[in-house]
């Protein structure tokens, strides 16, 4: 009988593989994936647990909460604090840096987390995601500030998403390429299904929410313009369009099979620097993207370069099949 290697498994020998010894990366890993099969499991049990729905409270950026934004938010905390690992976590959900109790031992990481990304899916039953990054924690205080988080993509530890789709699966890079794990339901476990995701440079899929077209700025208008274009415009041949509005969907799709994503910089809300944010979204899918040989950028910008200047700022995202976002690249370099 085959055994699969489970993520543990697979985490422990990868340190191994790269003459790192380090117990607590090990444990934080696996309580984050603890975290993930609960979020998967009250993801999946829908309407039948009573926690479909909003809330009549918004989080820091003024949107509407999702009764399980607080849930999975709730879960993250449970899972992860009680270790020894975290020094402290930031959420999209939470308005300040969530302080670990003090009764609890502190530990040297930062944990970063979108809880669930894409909830406006949730009650339309279509696949949403949790998107996590760590960091190391470089001050000394007992409970780090903000300005401990702002450090750029470049130095995150590890990333990753779990994604709740026809199956659960959890994709993670550590620095060393990325893997993906699907979620075992018989025995509860995360088992390496896609070792060494690559995503293909080519592709013919773009992803962007074209309702925003008139907000766009000219390269992007011109890019998707010679898209929809197809074989008679200047690209000279067809694409196809996806948009799920759940990042983690997206993304997984681009690794699998190639693509281009986009939410670009629109005068929408001239406040705004786009919609997604750095911190929880952008960087650790910009990490696993580059470890996956794709690219991600701002448009002007490598996205992992960017000096984070508050916890929920947000940036233009443009990211996935190397060949394709270069083309994108080479629009905005001639603006
Ligand atoms: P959320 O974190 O509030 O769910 O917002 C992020 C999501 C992304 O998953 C997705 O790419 C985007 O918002 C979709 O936005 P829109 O509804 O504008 O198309
Ligand atoms: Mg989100």
């Amino acid at each position: 009988m085959q055994i699969g290697t489970t993520i543990a498994q697979f985490l422990a020998d990868e340190q191994r593989a790269n003459n790192t010894n380090n117990t607590d990366l090990l444990a934080l890993m696996g309580q984050v994936a603890t975290a993930c099969k609960v979020i998967s499991n009250a993801v999946n049990k829908g309407a039948l647990s009573g926690v479909m729905g909003s809330l009549d409270s918004e989080n820091i950026q003024g949107e509407t909460q999702k009764k399980l934004d607080v849930i999975t938010n709730e879960i993250f905390i449970q899972t992860t604090e009680r270790g020894g690992q975290l020094a402290g976590m930031a959420s999209e959900e939470m308005d300040d840096v969530y302080d670990i109790p003090a009764q609890y031992a502190h530990g040297k990481y930062l944990l970063v987390f979108d809880p669930l990304d894409g909830s406006s899916n949730v009650d339309v039953n279509i696949s949403v995601g949790t998107i996590f990054s760590i960091l190391h924690y470089e001050g000394s205080a007992a409970n780090p500030v903000a300005a401990d988080f702002l450090q750029p993509g470049t130095k995150q530890v590890a990333a990753g998403y779990a994604l709740y789709g026809s199956s659960t699966m959890l994709v993670i890079t550590t620095g060393h390429g990325v893997n993906g794990f699907t979620l075992d339901s018989d025995i509860g476990e995360f088992v390496l299904t896609h070792p060494g995701m690559m995503i293909p440079v080519d592709t013919k899929e773009f992803a962007i929410n074209a309702s925003n077209q008139r907000f766009w700025e000219a390269p992007v208008q011109r890019y998707v313009s010679e898209c929809v274009a197809g074989k008679t415009g200047p690209r000279g041949r067809d694409f196809n369009m996806r948009w799920v509005a759940s990042m983690v969907a997206e993304v997984h799709r681009i690794i699998i099979r190639g693509g281009i994503f986009m939410y670009p910089k629109d005068t929408k809300d001239p406040a705004k620097a786009g919609k997604l944010r750095l911190m929880y979204e952008a960087n650790p899918m910009s990490f696993i993207v580059e470890q996956a040989g794709g690219l991600s950028s701002t448009g002007r910008q490598r996205i992992l370069d960017v000096q984070p200047e508050g916890l929920h700022q947000r940036v233009p995202v443009i990211l996935g099949s190397k060949n394709e976002v270069e083309v994108v690249l080479s629009y905005h370099a001639g603006m």
